[in-house]
């Protein structure tokens, strides 16, 4: 195996997911902490207004806010080199627009991120993990109001100054993708909910609303190059990536109807959004495709300087599960609008149906390094699954063979050349799921004893996969049985 020396092992969870304690010391509320739970059968509802007997599970996350030390001491016990974590705008702006920071905000992520040192571990920390402020969306109209740029920026200097000698890798957006792929306009807080209670995830069809997503992305994009720029003027050494949803996605057959769809499919879906920030311009194919869509962009004069001046330093993405691209009606006629496209017959599926797929993480990784020849990190990978605690035990087999293989699949990209810096599992620790705001979908390598209605003593448990993962990180990627 042949992970370099200074290999970043670690793992990943988001504040929305993890903390809990939504209005304390000073918090201001998400558009998240309005959303119920749902499961694999029904969708999770945003609710202006709480609804007696709904259960909100991203209140209570797993209460991370006052189990921080004690969890960042076991993810020092497995010996992780990195955590990747994301901040809660709401703790440090509670309204977004506040004229000052909320200082016990400041303090507690000061107080994360000196923990986490104390035990040699970097943190790299995403600015806005599907956490935006309410107000951000009820005053302002979220991001298609091009004046939260200057909110978003003046949050993220106000993070650099006051993080960035505890700080030094960072992240604007988590999977800024996603409101390029029709997904999830509520989770990822792009938009106002228009109706009193609406479903979270809409359709996954890019083509609905393409205009306004298309517009609310730009702003994003001259955010996050603004937030570049001032991360590099602020303090030296300071690094910002581009992150994304990572999807690899084969033709279903060797048509070549199929491996265009699927290079447009590649182009929409993976391609796009990095090629903006990362090459610093939209890229050639992007006239076309907004032509396509219908989309004609507001720009004002000094966007393309900006986002040129503001190339991200390194590209991460997430990475779970390939898909499968078709244009023969037939075949697209039974398979519905499953989030990966159409099922794989070479690949077996997880329990909520994502394709497990390691070859098409070493296939990405290969394509993205040759795209944009930077540094690259794997920012999610893992395998939500329903873990049992019996007498204080939680066997995971599966997980370790999850891990494994995708671990396996990286040493081999960086045996074909690529330069891979870090992999940060997604849910080193059992959290609030984001699609579903289960708990039953867990991701750690340790449990929380909590259920999907909150309930449970939140005690850790350390399962297998907790002693698999310190051995693999000991041997820097070589033992792996
Ligand atoms: C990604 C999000 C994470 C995480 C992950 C797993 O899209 O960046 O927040 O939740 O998906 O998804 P889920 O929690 O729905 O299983």
């Amino acid at each position: 195996m042949s992970f370099p020396k200074g290999f970043f092992w670690g793992g990943a969870f988001a504040a929305n997911q993890y903390e809990g304690y939504y209005d304390a010391d000073g918090k201001g509320l998400a558009i998240i902490e309005k959303v119920t739970d749902g499961s694999r059968k029904s969708p999770r509802i945003y609710t202006r207004e709480d609804v007696p007997g709904f259960y909100y599970p991203n209140r209570d996350g797993i209460h991370g806010y006052t189990h921080y030390k004690e969890d960042i001491k076991l993810f020092g016990q497995m010996g992780f080199k990195m955590l990747r974590v994301s901040i809660h705008w709401t703790r440090i702006y509670p309204n977004g627009d506040d004229k000052k920071p909320n200082q016990k905000g400041i303090d507690f992520y000061r107080s994360f991120f000196e923990e986490c040192h104390k035990y040699g571990i970097e943190p790299l920390v995403t600015l806005s993990h599907y956490e935006n402020p309410v107000t951000i969306m009820d005053k302002y109209k979220g991001w298609d109001n091009r004046e939260v740029i200057d909110l978003f920026v003046r949050y993220a200097k106000t993070c650099f100054k006051e993080f960035g000698d505890l700080v030094k890798y960072w992240l604007t957006f988590n999977e800024i993708n996603v409101l390029a792929m029709g997904v999830g306009d509520i989770m990822a807080g792009c938009f106002p909910p228009e109706k009193d209670q609406e479903p979270l995830f809409l359709s996954f069809d890019v083509t609905k609303g393409a205009q306004r997503r298309y517009q609310a992305l730009h702003h994003q994009f001259v955010a996050s190059a603004l937030a570049v720029k001032a991360a590099h003027s602020l303090k030296k050494g300071l690094m910002v990536g581009a992150m994304i949803g990572g999807g690899m996605s084969y033709p279903y057959t060797c048509n070549p109807d199929d491996v265009l769809e699927n290079l447009h499919k590649m182009e929409a879906g993976s391609w796009f959004c990095p090629d903006v920030m990362v090459r610093g311009e939209y890229p050639y194919y992007a006239k076309r495709y907004f032509e396509k869509l219908g989309v004609k962009l507001k720009k004002q004069d000094g966007d393309d300087e900006t986002l040129k001046a503001g190339k991200h330093d390194f590209f991460a993405f997430s990475y779970y599960a390939s898909g499968v691209t078709s244009t023969d009606q037939k075949v697209l006629e039974n398979t519905g609008n499953l989030l990966f496209g159409v099922p794989n017959p070479y690949i077996k599926a997880s329990d909520w149906g994502w394709g497990i797929d390691a070859t098409g993480l070493r296939i990405l990784l290969n394509e993205s390094y040759a795209r944009y020849q930077v540094p690259l990190m794997v920012v999610e990978n893992g395998l939500g699954a329903e873990d049992k605690l019996e007498d204080g035990k939680i066997h995971d087999p599966y997980r370790i063979a999850y891990h494994k293989a995708h671990i396996e699949a990286m040493s081999e990209a960086i045996e074909d050349g690529v330069d891979l810096i870090a992999y940060t599992t997604w849910g080193c620790i059992d959290i609030v799921s984001a699609s579903t705001g289960e708990m039953t979908k867990r991701y750690g390598f340790i449990y929380v004893d909590k259920d999907d209605k909150g309930n449970g003593t939140y005690k850790r448990y350390k399962k297998d996969s907790f002693a698999w993962y310190k051995q693999v990180i000991k041997s820097n990627g070589k033992k792996l049985d």
